[in-house]
């Protein structure tokens, strides 16, 4: 009998036995997604709960759908949104940076589909040290989008695998795939999203599933003028208010609601004390709404905040003593030519 186990188990791929379902694009692109999750019935979930807490809340990174990301990249391209370009700026100087660390065949990991710019300026690095290169974008919405069909165009000897998922079950889905090396990336600040105990443990996860040749990339956003951080979040061509707004476009139109945009309005403050940017959508008048997938209706009253996001901004210090607590080793810091952002190099312990 165990052996007939064995024999079945023998012919499902690794990824299969995880759970997940191999989806083929093209010759040298494809993905893979878990077989069974209802995104629709989590989503409904989280917001039933977080729009029902005395406080309201919409996790940010709900932010996420084909608008949303398409708004975000309109972000990166406001002159008003400098973490954009002082990453891109790190990232175009990298390369005699970064090649003493790889060898011939790392893959190339990155949390959140990041804008293929920056993805392109990466593989070009590790195109200088090896052949042939796997890149692996993990995310749990889109990955697979005209870019990455793009990219496979734009570079013969690469290989994109999209793993749908979370940015942790995406990591385990690594962490089984093969012993290679991994240069795995997490650019564009994101982990400034998270809270402090949410963006611990992340680290820790990241840490644990990595191997000890693997190699982390993470870029990140540093404390600033306040003036310099609110006009980042309150440009002049409301792009900002517009990528907040979204977010109930895609409530109403995922799980059957009706947000009334015109009544809300974006409120983007720095909390000085906190050091982190403050996203909420301000309700301009008291109203009703009803989220049908959700099964809920809500009150909101007249100036009543649904918060929406937090952008953490670090110091040095903060950086250093997050990394030593998560057991990596910073291997370098390298920053922008007006210090407002750095990409720090580390590994395990
Ligand atoms: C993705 N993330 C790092 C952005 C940020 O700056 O916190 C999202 C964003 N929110 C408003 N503008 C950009």
């Amino acid at each position: 009998m165990q052996s007939k186990i064995r024999k079945i188990m023998n012919n499902k791929s690794k990824q299969e036995l995880l759970g997940y379902q191999s989806h083929s694009i093209q010759k040298n692109l494809k993905y893979f997604k878990p077989a069974k999750t209802s995104t629709t019935a989590t989503f409904a979930e989280e917001i039933r709960n977080t729009l029902q807490q005395s406080k309201k809340s919409i996790n940010p990174k709900f932010f996420y759908d084909d608008t949303g990301s398409k708004i975000f990249d309109e972000i990166c391209s406001l002159p008003e949104y400098y973490p954009y370009n002082a990453e891109t700026e790190i990232l175009e100087k990298i390369e005699q940076k970064l090649l003493p660390y790889l060898s011939d065949e790392f893959h190339l990991v990155e949390l959140g589909s990041g804008s293929s710019v920056k993805t392109r300026l990466l593989i070009d690095v590790l195109f200088k040290s090896q052949k042939y290169l796997q890149y692996f974008p993990i995310d749990i919405s889109d990955i697979l989008d005209q870019s990455a069909k793009n990219l496979c165009a734009d570079y013969q000897n690469l290989t994109v695998t999209g793993v749908v998922d979370t940015f942790e079950n995406g990591l385990d889905f690594i962490e089984n795939y093969d012993d290679k090396p991994n240069l795995i990336t997490f650019l564009g600040s994101s982990f400034g999203n998270f809270d402090r105990s949410e963006g611990m443990l992340f680290l820790k996860k990241i840490n644990t599933l990595m191997k000890s040749n693997d190699l982390f990339l993470i870029g990140l956003d540093l404390k600033k003028d306040g003036y310099i951080l609110h006009n980042a979040y309150n440009d002049t061509k409301n792009t900002t208010a517009k990528f907040n707004l979204n977010v109930l476009q895609r409530i109403n139109n995922e799980l059957d609601a009706n947000f009334n945009l015109k009544h809300f309005e974006h409120h983007a403050v720095y909390n000085e004390e906190k050091n982190r940017i403050e996203m909420y959508l301000r309700s301009l008048s008291e109203q009703f709404v009803t989220i049908q997938k959700s099964d809920i209706s809500i009150t909101l009253s007249k100036n009543e905040l649904i918060h929406t996001e937090n952008s953490h901004k670090f110091s040095i210090n903060q950086i250093e003593s997050s990394l030593r607590n998560s057991n990596f080793e910073k291997v370098e810091m390298w920053f922008d030519s007006k210090n407002y952002f750095t990409l720090v190099l580390a590994k395990k312990i």
